[in-house]
């Protein structure tokens, strides 16, 4: 398992993996008990790929472009493309030596960061038409219900870096987006933050986890009652932030 630590956040994969004699965990995510028999977890890796990158140069193995192309994606998605918060030297010595192997790095930003669906450009419109904002706008956010998902005809990836748009509104310390999923069963949260506070914090107690800067958890509830619930302890983590 890389880039996760339980089981029960494998979604597909979870009964495949719990079959297996043995689980070995790549992860880079604040974990007091992960699953799994063998770990290698370290929060100084801005990425998880990073572990992977390691584990090739450790064991002498040629990396062919093909594998240079996937470490690439995986350390530019996992930093932002090279401007989050966990962006450091060892991330940027590692992409250097991955362009060194002949990446087109262009190609690959350009269907990673740029290039965005209609079903996406549906979505966003009413993610922005839904904005708001709490606590003196300190705190910004948004919800997609299963309704629009349908209406869009959009996929889970679709969904993927809306939630920035919240936390990218200037002033914003917080920003939060809300999801509903098995129609309408559960919600999913996705919260970005500033270094003012912890959206690994807030949302743990909600059964989620993630980073410091970028977490996210499933809540099984009406989405009204989880963007309550959740909202609540943002305002007061950003109120204790502030303080
Ligand atoms: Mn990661």
């Amino acid at each position: 398992m890389i880039d996760l630590a339980q089981f029960n956040r494998l979604g597909d994969a979870e009964a495949v993996i719990r079959r297996c004699p043995k689980a070995l965990v790549l992860d880079h995510h604040l974990e007091d008990n992960p699953s799994g028999d063998l770990h290698f977890i370290d929060t100084s890796y801005a990425a998880a790929s990073e572990i992977v990158f390691d584990l090739f140069l450790e064991g002498g193995i040629p990396i062919s472009r093909a594998a240079a192309e996937c470490l690439y994606v995986g350390l530019a998605t996992d930093t932002g493309g090279f401007r989050f918060g966990n962006t450091n030297a060892g991330a940027h010595r590692r992409a250097a030596k991955l362009v060194e192997t002949g990446i087109d790095v262009a190609r690959i930003s350009g269907l990673v960061f740029d290039a965005i669906t209609p079903a996406k450009a549906a979505l966003l419109q009413r993610v922005l038409e839904r904005l708001e904002t709490a606590e003196n706008a300190r705190v910004a956010y948004s919800y997609i219900t299963a309704r629009d998902m349908e209406e869009t005809r959009a996929n889970g990836e679709d969904v993927e870096g809306l939630v920035n748009y919240a936390r990218n509104l200037e002033g914003v310390d917080a920003g939060l987006l809300f999801r509903e999923v098995d129609n309408g069963a559960k919600v999913k949260v996705s919260m970005r933050s500033t270094n003012r506070v912890n959206s690994a914090a807030v949302l743990k107690r909600f059964g989620g986890g993630g980073h410091a800067g970028a977490a996210g958890a499933t809540l099984e509830m009406p989405q009204a009652k989880a963007m309550k619930d959740v909202l609540d302890a943002v305002r007061a983590a950003v109120r204790e932030g502030a303080a």
